[in-house]
């Protein structure tokens, strides 16, 4: 017995290893390891999250079985656009950060959902289009990501923007109609503003190899080809009272994109196949190695948005259901995700200046380099700033924009400016440089960037 819980334990810290490459998981060893769904997930290198309304965080009976089984949270409302963003430009964040100390506390990664949504837009960006719109969107991304920023496991930057049916083309919105790049453009965003988090692409009705889900692939294929920053993909999997035959492959062909998968809301309609079909998709998970977990929508069935399908694995009362015996049947059974996973080549656009730092004899000095995201009206500059080979005390940046260019929002750096010569200096953090070492700080703007060139100056 002993042997074999120091087994457990060796494995389950050497999987927690190869998760946390680029930011910190918390998967924790437990004395309980293969007898609840958190514990039997981490020994696969895997999390088993659910979907919270932090409200419920108070009830007892929610947060003792959230605590002992879940590995992983979501907020099921709270990270949503409407939520964060009631007001353009007035951001709140209490439910998100109650939801994040809990995970803190408790051992728990965070799944962010949702950045951009067509549903659950605050009315203001309802009410918005064109170049405005896409402005408001690309700030509501840089500034969620950016205060969550070093917390989120994966952010679901954009959800649901394919369209039903047989078109496998994309669903029409205010956000869709300002432009077809608007997915890029924000993945692009989210990268910038917090580089440790996967970003993923999140949809229902995903569930095989369909139409909508063929759309969703090649999309990927795209951005995977074009270094578009993309790491993920959510199934959904609001699924009825059968599983298609084909959901294991559809999760391999994206998997095979070189990103990884995830299935991010699952709850199963009540009947004689639920158990079955829970257990047939925990499986299909664990078959494929880029399947990093499984977020159930909610904890208890009362949760549920759904209702009286009873879809969950817990009934009302707390009590485990016949669903739940089969997914921890399913995560005891199945393979461990290889300690030692493939690495994926960097997918976005090289964009480093030399880094080579001046040699001999040492100096003060900096580098900048910029790379532009645009759109009609509007651009986001992610600009780098390698120190030279004295370091620095502190940096300051310089651009000449051109006229009609304005500065609207800045990241990681403080302006000094809007229009023609702007100025950006460090801000407390990210002042102190070693040779060599880069950091790097974002800005916003209106009009149009191109062909600016960054200088840097260091003291
Ligand atoms: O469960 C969520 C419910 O409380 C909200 O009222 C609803 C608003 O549209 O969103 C539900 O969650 C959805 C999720 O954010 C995206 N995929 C579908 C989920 C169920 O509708």
């Amino acid at each position: 017995m002993k042997h074999r819980r120091v087994l457990r334990a060796a494995v389950t810290v050497a999987v927690t290893g190869a998760l946390a490459a680029g930011m910190t998981m918390a998967l924790t060893t437990s004395a309980n390891a293969g007898t609840t769904l958190r514990a039997s997930a981490a020994e696969k290198g895997r999390y088993f999250g659910a979907a919270v309304a932090t409200g419920k965080l108070s009830t007892g009976a929610y947060t003792t079985i959230l605590n002992r089984e879940f590995n992983s949270v979501v907020a099921e409302n709270e990270m949503k656009w409407d939520a964060t963003e009631p007001q353009q430009g007035r951001f709140s964040y209490t439910g998100g950060d109650r939801l994040v100390s809990h995970a803190q506390a408790n051992g728990m990664s965070v799944r962010g959902h949702a950045l951009l949504w067509y549903q659950q837009e605050p009315g203001w960006a309802q009410n918005m289009s064109g170049s405005a719109l896409r402005s408001a969107m690309i700030n509501h991304v840089t500034q969620v990501a950016t205060h969550f920023r070093g917390k989120i496991y994966a952010w679901d930057v954009v959800n649901e923007a394919f369209a039903d049916g047989g078109s496998g083309g994309r669903r029409d919105s205010n956000l869709q109609r300002t432009g077809n790049d608007w997915i890029e453009a924000a993945f692009r965003a989210a990268r910038v503003a917090d580089p440790g988090a996967k970003l993923c692409y999140n949809d229902y009705n995903t569930d095989g190899i369909n139409a909508k889900s063929t759309g969703i692939y090649n999309m990927v294929r795209d951005f995977k080809s074009r270094g578009v920053p993309i790491d993920c993909v959510g199934f959904q999997s609001h699924l009825g009272t059968s599983l298609a035959s084909d959901y294991q492959a559809n999760l391999q062909r994206f998997a095979d994109l070189g990103v990884d998968v995830q299935i991010t809301e699952l709850d199963v309609m009540t009947g004689g196949n639920q158990a079955n079909i829970y257990g047939a998709v925990t499986r299909a998970c664990m078959n494929v190695s880029r399947c990093t977990g499984i977020t159930t929508w909610g904890v208890r069935d009362c949760d549920s948005w759904r209702g009286s399908d009873n879809a969950l694995l817990f009934d009302c009362n707390g009590n485990k259901k016949a669903a739940y015996t089969a997914v921890l049947n399913a995560l005891n059974a199945g393979p461990a995700i290889p300690t030692d996973p493939p690495t994926d080549p960097p997918t976005d656009p090289p964009t480093d200046p030399p880094t080579d730092p001046p040699t001999d004899p040492p100096t003060v000095g900096c580098a900048a380099s910029v790379s532009l995201n645009s759109w009609t009206g509007g651009f986001v500059a992610s600009v780098k700033v390698t120190a030279g080979s004295a370091g620095t005390s502190g940096w300051n940046v310089g651009f000449t924009l051109p006229s009609g260019a304005s500065v609207t929002n800045t990241w990681s750096a403080t302006a000094s400016g809007s229009t023609g010569t702007v100025r950006f200096a460090n801000v407390n953090y990210n002042g102190r440089l070693g040779a060599g070492q880069v950091t790097e700080f974002g800005f916003q703007g209106t009009g149009s960037a191109s062909g600016v060139t960054p200088t840097c100056t260091a003291s």
